[in-house]
């Protein structure tokens, strides 16, 4: 009955029809595209409105690859410590140092300081349930994407979508991307030097491959765009363009990212494997 079975060529069809396919679980973290951060808004970030057809595009072509979505939005009380107005005789886009105690609490008067934090001080901006804090209108959003609200304690600031600034707290972004065995993060979004950077350094330091699509976001000054990008790359951050992306997904999503000495071994084992039955 099994005749065919003796055949050592149709048996090594048979056996190496299935080639296991190892593919990354990625998830899109679209950081703060609020109307705050466009040219129009509080903390304005130069052509910051760029940033959306790239990230429009990126969704229509490769949506149905991501197992999670995730919007992260700035989100404060409209006396946050992070605005100059909060601050006697300073200027937004000045600094101060911040003090915190050793459970994360502001030291105001006389407190026994753990931690300075350096703060850069900006314009009042995304005050929560603002106009002002919504996401830009033209954004493509979709009713399975996870919204993760940041910087919504008042006395400290969050630039990380993970973790506020001095790692006291965190938000829910790891645990959701942890439910859906996500290991790879692709960020985009506003702003390069500020909270794309600090949300993909945290997503290195928490484990996940990262990748940073440089021309989907737009940095607040050419400085610090500079010393973020630079300081990415050193810890393994991948800064990519928007036009590899399809290499990207073929490489992070197919076949493709399994080593071709795997194919060959799995390929000689189908033979062996293959010519041994046939003498059954
Ligand atoms: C951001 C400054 C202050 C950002 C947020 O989204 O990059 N920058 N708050
Ligand atoms: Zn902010």
């Amino acid at each position: 009955m099994f005749t065919f079975l003796r055949n050592p060529s149709l048996l090594f069809i048979i056996v190496s029809l299935p080639v296991p396919v190892v593919t990354d679980n990625l998830a899109l973290l679209v950081i703060d595209v609020q109307n705050c951060f466009l040219p129009t808004g509080t903390l304005p970030v130069t052509e910051g409105d760029l940033v959306i057809p790239i990230i429009n595009e990126i969704r229509q072509n490769y949506d149905n690859l991501f197992s999670l979505v995730v919007f992260s939005q700035d989100w404060h009380c409209d006396d946050h410590i992070s605005f100059a107005s909060q601050h006697n005789g300073k200027n937004p886009y000045d600094t101060t140092v911040l003090h915190y105690n050793s459970t994360g609490n502001l030291c105001e008067s006389t407190c026994d300081a753990q931690y300075n934090i350096t703060q850069v001080l900006w314009p009042d901006h995304c005050i929560k349930n603002t106009a002002d804090a919504k996401f830009a209108s033209n954004i493509t959003r979709k009713i399975s994407d996870v919204v993760v609200q940041k910087g919504y304690h008042c006395k400290i600031d969050s630039y990380s979508a993970f973790f506020d600034n001095g790692e006291f707290s965190q938000t829910e972004l790891n645990t959701k991307l942890k439910e859906k065995n996500v290991d790879t993060v692709i960020i985009v979004g506003l702003a390069l030097d500020y909270c794309v950077y600090y949300t993909a350094k945290d997503a290195k330091k928490l484990g996940y491959k990262v990748y940073v699509v440089q021309d989907a976001t737009r940095a607040v000054a050419n400085a610090t765009s500079i010393d973020a990008l630079h300081d990415m790359k050193e810890r393994g951050v991948h800064i990519v363009q928007s036009s590899q992306m399809p290499d990207l997904m073929e490489k992070l999503t197919s076949s493709g990212n399994i080593p071709q000495c795997f194919h060959l071994i799995w390929y000689i084992a189908a033979f062996v494997i293959s010519r041994r039955l046939a003498f059954f």
